[in-house]
């Protein structure tokens, strides 16, 4: 039926936004989205010291790892499900995990084997053998170095980030830490300039700072992404880097970039390790509840794993996370509601989809009664962010009753809720971007009794 005039009318104004105009991820970003689950290691002396931070007055040679085992880490870690293993190459302190020709405060000035060791590069090597992808966190603030807080420092921090670069194969990612020194609160990190060596010498690599310019702070550290989380952000008119605070953890709906959310986390309290907390590790329940929170919403879940004094992943560590994954993948093994999708809606693939006008629902009608507490949506991102607010509802037998009302989708969400026992669900936009939204795959589970 031909539209009336009318209405089309308020259609255009309702919607001054065409898709072509939506911000869209690059290939870089995709890619990085689809990992999910990565790993951050936090190493260094502060492993030692018992200390978050340290002050880099620490003697190198208390940098011990006897037993550091870099295969058994990304085993580890890839048996768990990360697709990616970040390093701490350098953290506030300035001592260094790599043989840089920068600093005398580095592994080449510690006992780790007899100064010849390289925890950077054995950690890329084992990556690239067990096809993880590797990154790594160069700190701009330097408690060690004594140009910090001149300009010369930018020299500095530059000839690291290109020996991390040029050395170690290919870089997947790049995290640059906003923090600053007291000591030295007019550093003027060069952040463009620092971005551009990456882009130049590794450009497929994502950058992550508090504002992008590929990936964004979540604005918290307790594994939180936004309720609504948009993948777009505005950063006019500020420092590279930098984003209005307020945006961090929900992104902003009118955002001119492609800036999505990443969720960094640690599964102890602390970010490196203290024997202390060896009775607090997050718990399987935990941490897959982190995965709802972050991947289910839109974001990609970092999760800090920190290496023992030994050089090991804790074993309480290892077998929360081991257990973590077969919850999840019991979880999302079976998606009942198959029979009822088209092709495009369970093929796995995100860029095939069905597109969905906000004023025509979507049943999915699985054939059967089904007892189902978890749904998925995703969608289709290549074609940019579109649903702000939606709504699902099972057919009770006689009537719609409402499921969960949520806001943001993106490349995923799931929702949680008590277990109903029903034969078909509807799902409704109430709220776009668009008049139409590009919904790419549906998932209904049954959730792991060990959740
Ligand atoms: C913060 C740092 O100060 C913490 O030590 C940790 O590295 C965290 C991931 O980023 O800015």
């Amino acid at each position: 039926m031909k539209k009336p005039f009318l209405s089309t009318l308020i259609t255009l104004f309702a919607f001054p936004i065409f898709s072509q105009d939506l911000p869209k991820p690059t290939q870089r970003q995709l890619t990085w989205q689809h990992w999910e689950t990565t790993a951050f290691l936090h190493f260094g002396v502060n492993t030692y010291t018992d200390r978050e931070w340290g002050e880099g007055t620490e003697n190198p040679a208390i940098f011990n790892p006897t037993q550091f085992d870099a295969v058994k880490i990304v085993q580890d870690l890839k048996a768990a499900g990360f697709k990616l293993v970040l390093i701490t190459a350098k953290h506030h302190d300035g001592f260094c995990l790599w043989q840089t020709k920068m600093t005398e405060h580095s592994v080449k000035n510690s006992p780790y084997k007899g100064g010849k060791g390289d925890i950077v590069g054995e950690l890329a090597a084992a990556a690239r053998d067990y096809g993880l992808k590797f990154g790594v966190y160069l700190s701009p603030w330097d408690m060690h170095e004594p140009t910090y807080g001149t300009p010369q420092y930018n020299d500095f921090y530059k000839a690291q980030l290109r020996e991390l670069l040029t050395q170690y194969g290919e870089i997947s990612e790049v995290w640059f830490d906003g923090a600053k020194g007291k000591n030295a609160k007019d550093m003027q990190y060069d952040f463009a300039g620092y971005w551009q060596i990456v882009r130049d010498l590794q450009p497929k690599a994502v950058m992550f700072s508090d504002a992008g310019p590929d990936v964004r702070w979540v604005g918290n550290e307790s594994g939180n992404a936004g309720e609504a989380c948009w993948s777009t952000l505005n950063t006019e008119g500020m420092a590279p880097g930098v984003a209005d605070e307020k945006y961090l953890n929900t992104g902003d709906p009118n955002g001119k970039l492609w800036i999505p959310a990443e969720t960094d986390v640690s599964i102890r309290k602390g970010w490196f390790y203290h024997p202390k907390e060896d009775s607090t590790v997050r718990t399987p329940q935990n941490l897959v509840n982190l995965y709802y929170k972050s991947v289910g919403r839109n974001s990609l879940l970092l999760l800090n794993i920190p290496p023992d004094t030994r050089g090991k992943l804790h074993e309480i560590d290892v077998a929360n996370l081991k257990e973590m994954r077969t919850i999840l993948n019991e979880t999302f093994k079976t998606n009942l509601a198959k029979k009822g999708l088209t092709n495009s809606l369970k093929d796995n693939d995100l860029t095939t989809d069905t597109p969905l006008s906000k004023t025509a629902a979507m049943v999915v009608n699985f054939g059967k009664k089904m007892r189902f507490d978890r749904l998925l949506i995703q969608e289709n991102i290549t074609k940019g962010q579109r649903i702000a607010s939606a709504k699902v509802e099972y057919w009770d037998g006689s009537d719609w009753q409402l499921l969960s009302a949520f806001s943001t989708v993106g490349y995923k969400r799931l929702l949680r809720f008590d277990p109903v026992v029903s034969s078909k669900i509807r799902l409704t936009v109430i709220d776009a971007k668009t008049p139409t939204v590009y919904v790419s795959e549906v998932g209904v589970f049954k959730a792991s009794a060990k959740e």
